[in-house]
């Protein structure tokens, strides 16, 4: 099985500011502890981030019939983008979206999700952990319209 670990924009930025609403730790941090995780369920992990809107859709593009699953944390785009939702329905790969936070809590504007719709689960407001647990759905299968959110 092989899990490709999608970061939107300015996740390349984690650890530098706002360390009381994300943590402390980097986006290298982050995909260290997740290939930790990948060995312990024995999967391949692939990750790619990206600023760019259109660098993320050729990304899920070119998964089509090479990955298994995604886990994507389109960061901004998440409230932005029905060109991401378009091509994770185009696809077909199930998907897990995931946040560091919990945008449900935050602005009102981040509270739309476009993605969702197209995601067999939500994962947010559990930090880093966030991204183990989507690991954990895809890799445990039909888990369908999920929503975890720390207590
Ligand atoms: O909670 C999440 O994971 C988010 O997807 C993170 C996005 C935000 O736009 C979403 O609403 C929720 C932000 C990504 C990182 O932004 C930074 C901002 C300041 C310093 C470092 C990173």
């Amino acid at each position: 099985m092989k899990i490709l670990v999608i970061n939107g924009p300015n996740i390349n930025m984690l650890g530098i500011r706002e360390p009381e609403i994300y943590g402390k730790g980097t986006l290298h941090d982050l995909e260290e502890m997740l290939r930790v995780e990948a060995d312990k369920l024995g999967v391949e992990v692939e990750f790619f981030q990206s600023n760019h809107e259109g660098a993320i859709v050729d990304k899920i593009q070119e998964s089509y019939k090479r990955v298994d699953g995604i886990v994507i944390n389109p960061a901004a785009y998440t409230h932005t983008s029905v060109a991401l939702l378009d091509a994770v329905k185009a696809v077909g790969i199930p998907t897990v979206e995931v946040h560091i936070s919990d945008p449900d809590t935050r602005d009102e504007f981040r509270k739309i999700s476009y993605i969702r719709q197209a995601c067999i689960a939500t994962v947010k407001g559990k930090g880093f952990a966030g991204y183990i647990e989507a690991m954990n759905i895809l890799t445990n299968g039909d888990v369908k319209n999920v929503q975890t959110t720390k207590n």
